[in-house]
């Protein structure tokens, strides 16, 4: 009988939980898009960290834009509603880089670009890519801070990551992804290549070398990882253009391994009025959400703001196309 009662209790908690994930997930309702207008934020990365808020680590287009050469200021957001967010203000910036070869490069570039922030061992480990010499396409690194915080307190270790080898040519968009036995991997992509290894326990170096990702269709840059239901995916942006400009698009491949080979699914986020596209994909109190930028406030391909939309998926664990809206 008492065994009765406590699994009749439990079915009723579930249930209860169920219903609240349920109504959660149907009573968000979004506010406007881009969501952060007082500065103009690109290539965000969306983590949930265990205080239960969702964070944003993007990167920052200053005012006036020479190309992408003056990004700089990394800030970051958070919210627990979605609605509601808090800028708690800038973390790193190029000038924090001990590594940085500045003075060389074409007209004091900053080049902050695409970052992406993990938690592990009790600590926040925040990577950004950079060039550390001239000629700048070749020469990209990936800086890492760590901080004790999500969001202030990072600290640019004096070397950057170790282990990624003597072909560095547009290593950008640094993404890490911590499977569900504990072991991260790193990934970059960028200049229409994605490649990817195993990181060390320590989180500043490789455990292997980097291996380029098989089975990718029209690869461009962006690259992010997620698993959900045992899935693989990793989601990038492709090298569309329309009318003479470009107007990339998100696309996704999936693979039951985290570093393929994988198999092409399609494009899930369509061109925004933004050249470029950069996007990551969480789930956040039941329900999944695709972060990306557009340039709906500026009008300039180098003057971003990022947005975020529902995202869904369909039983077979394809993802449906991004409805964006505004
Ligand atoms: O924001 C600078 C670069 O533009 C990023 O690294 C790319 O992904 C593209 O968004």
């Amino acid at each position: 009988m008492r065994r009765l009662l406590l699994s009749t209790a439990v079915v009723v908690f579930t249930l209860a939980s169920c219903q609240a994930q349920k109504e959660n997930t149907e009573t968000v309702v979004l506010g406007p898009n881009p969501f952060i207008t007082h500065l103009y934020t690109a290539d965000p990365s969306a983590r949930v960290w265990g205080d239960g808020r969702l964070y944003v680590y993007p990167s920052q287009d200053i005012d006036p834009p020479k190309g992408c050469d003056m990004m700089d200021k990394y800030h970051v957001f958070s919210t627990d509603d979605m609605v509601n967010w808090t800028d708690h203000g800038q973390i790193v910036e190029a000038a924090d880089v001990p590594w940085a070869k500045k003075p060389s490069l074409a007209g004091g570039a900053t080049f902050m670009w695409a970052p992406d922030c993990v938690y592990k061992n009790g600590k926040y480990y925040f990577y950004f890519p950079h060039p550390s010499d001239d000629p700048w396409n070749d020469n990209w690194k990936i800086g890492i801070a760590v901080s004790d915080k999500p969001a202030s307190d990072f600290v640019v270790l004096d070397h950057w990551l170790e282990g990624l080898g003597d072909d560095t040519f547009a290593m950008i968009d640094p993404n890490l992804f911590i499977d569900d036995d504990g072991q991260t991997y790193f990934y970059y992509g960028g200049g229409g290549r994605c490649a990817g290894a195993r990181l060390h326990d320590n989180m500043t170096q490789l455990a292997e070398p980097l291996t380029f990702m098989e089975g990718l269709v029209d690869f461009h840059e962006a690259t992010w990882v997620f698993k959900r239901n045992g899935i693989y995916y990793l989601t990038y942006s492709d090298n569309h253009t329309e009318n003479g400009r470009g107007a990339n698009r998100m696309k996704y491949a999936t693979s039951n391994k985290p570093l393929g080979p994988w198999t092409y699914k399609g494009t899930f986020l369509g061109s925004t009025s933004c050249d470029t596209n950069h996007g990551s994909v969480v789930e956040y109190k039941g329900q999944w959400y695709v972060f990306y930028h557009s340039s709906d406030i500026s009008g300039r391909g180098n003057l971003r703001s990022i947005c975020v939309d529902k995202l869904y998926f369909n039983k077979d664990g394809t993802i449906q196309m991004v409805q964006q809206t505004r």
